[in-house]
């Protein structure tokens, strides 16, 4: 915090760093964990910010949690048991429970500051704590998965970046934990981060995931408050046989206007199209 703006902390992205103007500092502590950060900005609402870095705001939220929830949840044919693993703020389940197959979504945050924050300052995004399909377990991700096996259809991996308590969950043993905590025809998605700066990462856990998954792709979305203005997600299903670029299941376009700010099923698709030098980025990486 300077001079009235917020810069951004760039230590996966040097060199580079959002700012955004503050109206007014509503929160800052250091938890267990990190240092939390709850700021009313001029142009993009209220802003939560871990360790310096950018998790949600008000204003363009919706990108990333419609299409980190959406793209997996209707790529299957019948989501019932549902596993968040971060997503404090609780916008990724206000997004899991628009789908009436779901019968339980089990979020396990390691922060519980963040929820209760979220709860106090961002009431649109933790509405979906109040819903009574979801249930909440304060805890690592990668150690709650240890003693879970053959439980969950969709897991989301709605972490933070792999600096800081979310580093296990960008490492090929938490895909393991997660295969192993699938159904039958399960499917996976996790943050992952952006072409612009991540290549190496990218094709690193993209590598890990071929060797545990069958069907292993890579889809992304815009969203101007994250680095780079493109957060990308990497999705696995255990069923050879499903196409995670076509939605299997869809809404009526009415649903859609009704339910939906950027997820619908054309953008379903088109999100698994890359630019050339992602193509041609990804392909040499994975020659070295
Ligand atoms: N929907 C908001 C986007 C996020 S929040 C990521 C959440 O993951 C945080 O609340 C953080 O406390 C939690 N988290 C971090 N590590 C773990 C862990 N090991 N187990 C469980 N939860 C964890 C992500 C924004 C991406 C930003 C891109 N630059």
């Amino acid at each position: 915090i300077q001079d009235g703006w917020f810069r951004e902390k760039p230590l996966l992205w040097p060199g580079q760093a959002l700012g955004l103007e503050i109206k007014k500092v509503l929160h800052h502590e250091t938890s267990k964990y990190q240092d939390v950060l709850i700021f009313e900005s001029t142009t993009y609402g209220i802003v939560l910010a871990l360790d310096g870095v950018i998790q949600c705001t008000e204003r363009d939220e919706f990108s990333y949690q419609e299409m980190i929830t959406h793209l997996p949840m209707n790529s299957h044919p019948n989501p019932k048991k549902v596993l968040v693993i971060g997503g404090g703020d609780g916008g990724v389940l206000r997004e899991v429970v628009k789908h009436e197959s779901v019968e339980e979504v089990i979020l396990c945050e390691i922060d519980e500051t963040v929820i209760n924050l979220s709860k106090k300052y961002l009431p649109k995004m933790s509405i979906g704590f109040n819903h009574p399909k979801v249930k909440v377990n304060i805890g690592d991700g990668f150690e709650f998965l240890k003693s879970k096996s053959n439980q969950f259809d969709v897991i989301i991996t709605d972490s933070s970046d792999p600096v800081g308590p979310a580093e296990p969950l960008f490492q090929v043993k938490y895909f393991e934990l997660m295969k192993n905590a699938l159904r039958p025809g399960g499917i996976v998605t996790t943050q992952g981060e952006c072409q612009w700066l991540h290549l190496h990462l990218i094709a690193e856990v993209q590598e890990y995931c071929r060797s545990l998954f069958p069907v292993v792709e890579y889809a992304y979305t815009t969203i101007p408050t994250y680095p780079s203005g493109q957060i990308g997600f990497i999705l696995c299903s255990t069923n050879p046989s499903y196409n995670l670029k076509k939605p299997l299941r869809r809404w009526t376009e009415e649903e859609e206007a009704k339910l939906l700010k950027y997820y619908n099923a054309k953008i379903h698709e088109t999100a698994f199209v890359l630019p050339q030098f992602t193509i041609n980025g990804l392909k040499e990486l994975e020659r070295e």
